[in-house]
């Protein structure tokens, strides 16, 4: 059987009025995008097990932007999933999570009042919640990229998800998380080095976290110590994000796209950024060379001394770079 795909629109909570690549199906259209390799969307409408219901719509225009139309979420997750799929492709010539051009599914609408989204090796699926009173999904396009990104490090260094190798696998996370959040630059959704910030978890304007000071979220920490590899793997991929932060951007105080950012050193050096794309391309060749399940910060300083020798040059700018920002994190 041919798949006819088809041009959408669809209306999200967070990315505001997006084109979405969707399917012909018996008396309309389907949630699933055959250009990504058949990546698509389903309801759970409110279980949580199951792969639930794949989205259907009769005039392919999807969503009102309101979390109270099922839609919407969906959309949100939907164009995530695309707009991962893309910065992975266009960045590195990723086909998929897995380099095999097999999309992921996302699942929305999980469980009731439920605060978090999550990624699993098992269903190779993404899942959100909707949050507090069933009408705050966690389907933020920073999120969408964080979540598909514990697949390619599944499918990559295998990072584990404890101890210092889980803090840099959750760091990873953020950074391609952020990196898809620049890469689409939406107007509803400007990008910045803040995580989760349209979802307003906290009822007060502030993210989940920061890059470019992660102990302002009152957990993460800002720099390398012995204790560090204790912390929740949430708070241990300060380390990480911070280092990343310094390394686009560098040290020091500055507004980008309206939002402020300061970022000391540990040690009070003052770090020049090489840019968020050189940043990137770093950790991902750290990532698929260098890191292994068992790579430690120390581990990840040498890492990425290597991929940036390969990519930039021994000894160059962007090697100097990555030094100065491990050193900037307290990472020697
Ligand atoms: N949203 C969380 C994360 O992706 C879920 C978890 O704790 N693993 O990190
Ligand atoms: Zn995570
Ligand atoms: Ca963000």
């Amino acid at each position: 059987e041919q798949v006819q795909t088809a041009s959408g629109t669809g209306t999200g909570v967070f990315v505001g009025t997006v084109p979405l690549t969707t399917t012909t199906a018996t008396g309309g259209y389907s949630l699933k995008d055959a250009s990504r390799g058949g990546q698509s969307t389903s309801d759970l409408k409110n279980r949580t097990s199951g792969s639930g219901t794949l989205f259907t719509d009769t005039d392919n225009a999807w969503g009102d932007g309101t979390a109270a139309n099922r839609q919407s979420a969906a959309v949100d997750a939907q164009f995530g999933a695309a707009a991962t799929w893309d910065y992975y492709k266009n960045a590195f010539g990723r086909n998929g999570i897995k380099n095999n051009g097999v999309g992921a599914t996302s699942r929305v609408h999980y469980g009731r009042n439920y605060v978090n989204a999550f990624w699993s090796d098992s269903c190779f699926c993404m899942t959100y919640g909707d949050g507090a009173n069933n009408l705050n999904p966690l389907t933020a396009l920073d999120v969408a990229g964080h979540e598909m990104t514990h697949g390619v490090t599944s499918a990559t260094a295998g990072l584990n998800y404890s101890g210092e190798s889980g803090g840099l696998n959750e760091a990873t996370s953020d950074i391609f998380g952020t990196m898809v959040e620049w890469s689409a630059d939406l107007p509803a959704d400007p990008p910045d080095y803040l995580i989760g910030e349209e979802i307003d978890i906290n009822g007060d304007g502030t993210p989940l976290r920061y890059l470019d000071k992660p102990s302002k979220d009152g957990g993460s920490a800002d720099a390398w110590s012995s204790s560090v590899g204790g912390l929740d793997v949430h708070y241990s991929s300060g380390v990480g994000n911070h280092f990343f932060y310094l390394l686009a951007e560098g040290s020091g105080a500055k507004v980008i796209n309206g939002v402020g950012y300061n970022s000391p050193t540990s040690n009070g050096s003052t770090v020049t950024g090489i840019g968020r794309d050189k940043a990137a391309a770093i950790w991902y060749r750290a990532l698929t060379v260098y890191f292994t399940s068992t790579t430690n910060y120390k581990a990840a300083r040498t890492g990425t001394l290597s991929a940036a020798a390969d990519l930039y040059g021994a000894g160059g700018a962007e090697y100097n770079a990555v030094a100065a920002a491990w050193s900037g994190v307290n990472v020697n």
